[in-house]
């Protein structure tokens, strides 16, 4: 469905630190393909997002840094956006919230809340830090999770179970400043009653996005409203951010939640005054509902409750503004294996990948979209990144972008041959319709913002050309009938106008190379050329003289195992964190009850254990589940004196596939407890159990 027009934010990141790539994959790239692929069809779109300069998670940094907040924004800001650039993530505006324009937009938000007598004024008790002699709002406060147990969580958000929180609800409250116990004292603020929201949350999200809306974001925000919203508090005791635009209010700011969004507010209004635009057209409700513009946020999962109930009410209530119609939230990133640290250094940071692999921004782009954790977490490998590059951008479309470009030099000297006989040719005819069907998949892809398939279809279009250069061999043609040699060529030709055209979303430096092979304006191709809807003849003209000479340029050279091994020791040399401040393993994928239900686990008394001749880490058992008496093999003999383990009881996993160990069939698995070294430990009900009792 086509709208009048699109208003397309990503999250405004905290300048208070580089870019890595999870934040490129959740937030940015696939915000990127979507308005590429809007502009290609001519669709008016604004894109904005900014630097988040006020929060705890700036001044925190700045105290860690022993600087002013000041100096923190200025140095990442300028980063942030230099990066961004660089790797060509087309924002039309990168704004900052601490820019005047932005202050006034979300004291204006406020003023009018407050006018229409929206906010609880409260006074409660507050944590305080009495070393420091200031109240700590949100990250100042970290504790325990009351939801999830989560130890490290914040006084706003529970970062592993996502729960967002009051700084009052942690257990074991502890101050970020002082590290001590914080005491309560009474303080004053304005609270947006979001229950009072709630009705209207139900209606417009529960029932109107059903269906509509991706799941992972759905369900989050349904148990959030199942869980049944409360008052939250829009102003903080700070010294950093936007004052409340109250009187006697000094020392108070607002809720970096409440000005980061309507950040988007003020971004779109500087691009409007910078490019003689109305911004309203971008926001506000249309006298004529087909007239509204198409609200679209893209983040990362973590603020999903910011953008889809705390941000909507706010514009709800304020009146006159659209409200979201989609809120594509993607999950998270990790790398090899392991969950991406800032504090830890363990992340592929974006500016020292440009430095490192310059001319790689387009494999990088495409590594990261073919992998995008659209649905849930997914794992950047540098493994899989060379061979993204080596196997598909090189192998399949580099390769026949070469092959057409060489044959069409050699058999045309370069001249775009007439397509002779196109209208009979049925094998030219079939690679054609083939490659319509992909772009009309790429299309509905994208409207859906499914951008793992949309770029799969799009390197299925080379597949397409390859196979069907290959079918028709006009190296050999060329000896025996080099007239039937044209319509394949010409065909071939359109096929790579297609790819220069789709490259402009997936590929954009590429794109302009591509167009410069085929000696072509890129300005001129539209979506509409690529689908053969632009009725203005041929993708590339019969008569036209492509690009010449021996050494025509490669699009992807192959990228050897030094290049990733480099990154892998720079990878290796920081400690990768199991999971922030821990030991530990991350948590594993979450699984549903029915997967867990899966496992058979009982309650088995070892009748016999053995070492395993020749293999010095294994044991063999004879254990009584029960339900019979099998042979299980594990590895644990460095922990374990067979004779130790005869006659205990363990929990067994009775219904794993068998698998032999050693020429010996292993029926199941005994399960142990692993130290943070690696010790394994034996575990067996606290009383003696029959053999057979079920563990669940
Ligand atoms: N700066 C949080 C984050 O980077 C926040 C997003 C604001 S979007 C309005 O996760
Ligand atoms: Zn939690």
């Amino acid at each position: 469905m086509e709208y009048k027009r699109y208003t397309i934010t990503s999250a405004l990141p905290y300048a208070n630190g580089p870019l890595h790539i999870g934040h490129i994959a959740g937030a940015y790239l696939p915000a990127d393909l979507y308005v590429r692929y809007l502009r290609l069809r001519g669709r008016d779109v604004v894109w904005v997002c900014g630097s988040d300069e006020h929060g705890a998670a700036i001044t925190l940094r700045a105290k860690k840094e022993g600087i002013s907040p000041r100096e923190i924004i200025d140095r990442y800001h300028t980063l942030n956006q230099e990066t961004f650039a660089r790797f060509g993530i087309s924002f039309d505006y990168y704004h900052r919230t601490s820019e005047p324009l932005h202050h006034e937009t979300s004291q204006g938000f406020f003023t009018t809340l407050y006018e229409k007598g929206e906010f609880i004024e409260q006074t409660t008790e507050q944590f305080f830090d009495e070393e420091y002699q200031q109240f700590l709002a949100d990250r100042y406060v970290m504790g325990t999770c009351p939801v999830c147990s989560y130890e490290a969580a914040y006084g706003d958000q529970c970062e592993k179970c996502g729960s967002s929180l009051n700084p009052t609800d942690l257990i074991n409250p502890v101050s970020t400043l002082s590290g001590k116990t914080p005491v309560l004292r009474e303080t004053r603020h304005w609270y947006l009653p979001l229950d009072k929201y709630q009705p209207w949350l139900e209606e417009w999200l529960l029932e109107g996005k059903k269906g509509i809306w991706k799941n992972n974001v759905y369900g989050q925000c349904s148990s959030w409203l199942k869980a049944g919203l409360q008052p939250r508090s829009m102003t903080r005791d700070l010294d950093w951010g936007v004052d409340v635009p109250l009187p006697d209010t000094e020392g108070k700011k607002l809720y970096v939640w409440l000005d980061a969004p309507i950040g988007y507010v003020s971004s779109t209004r500087q691009w409007a005054l910078e490019n003689g635009k109305d911004w309203e057209l971008y926001w506000k409700e249309q006298a004529d509902p087909a007239d509204n513009s198409r609200l679209i946020h893209f983040i990362g999962k973590d603020n999903i409750v910011f953008h889809c109930i705390i941000f909507p009410a706010i514009l709800h209530t304020h009146g006159g503004y659209l409200v979201p119609d989609n809120v594509p939230a993607n999950e998270f990133l990790n790398l090899e294996g392991d969950k991406m640290s800032t504090s830890r250094n363990y992340a592929v940071w974006l500016h020292e990948f440009l430095d490192e692999f310059p001319g790689k921004e387009d494999v990088l782009r495409y590594a990261l979209c073919a992998i995008m954790p659209e649905n849930k977490d997914a794992d950047f490998t540098w493994k899989d990144f060379q061979a993204r590059n080596n196997n598909e951008l090189a192998a399949i479309l580099g390769n026949f972008v070469n092959r057409v470009m060489v044959l069409t030099n050699k058999f045309f000297d370069g001249v775009v041959p007439e397509p002779v006989g196109i209208r009979e040719h049925t094998s030219a005819i079939a690679a054609y319709q083939e490659v319509q069907g992909h772009i009309a998949k790429i299309e509905e892809a994208l409207e859906n913002f499914r951008f793992r398939d949309a770029q799969a279809e799009f390197i299925n279009i080379a597949r397409v050309g390859n196979r069907f250069l290959t079918e028709q061999e006009p190296w050999k043609k060329i000896k025996t009938d080099p007239e039937a040699v044209k319509p394949v060529m010409w065909s071939c030709l359109e096929i790579i106008g297609a790819i220069a055209t789709l490259s402009k979303i997936f590929l954009p430096f590429t794109a302009p190379r591509i167009f410069d092979l085929l000696q072509l304006d890129p300005e001129r191709y539209t979506w509409d050329h690529a689908a053969g809807k632009a009725g203005d003849g041929f993708l590339v003209p019969p008569g036209h003289q492509i690009k010449t000479g021996k050494n025509l340029p490669v699009l992807f050279e192959q990228i050897p195992d030094e290049v990733i091994q480099v990154q892998l020791d720079k990878l290796a040399a920081t400690h990768a964190p199991a999971s922030e401040g821990s030991a530990w393993p991350p948590v594993k994928e979450e699984i549903s009850f029915d997967d867990f239900q899966k496992m058979d686990i009982r309650i088995g008394t070892i009748l016999e254990a053995q070492k395993v001749p020749k293999a010095d880490k294994l044991l063999q058992f004879k254990v009584d589940t029960g339900v019979d008496v099998r042979t299980i093999v594990s590895g644990v003999a460095k922990y374990f004196a067979p004779e130790d383990l005869v006659g205990k009881q363990v929990p067994v996993l009775i219904n794993l596939a068998p698998r032999k160990i050693r020429g010996v069939v292993s029926q199941g698995m005994i399960l142990f407890a692993e130290g943070s070294d690696g010790h394994l430990y034996r575990m067996s009900p606290a009383q003696e159990t029959e053999s057979g009792a079920a563990v669940n």
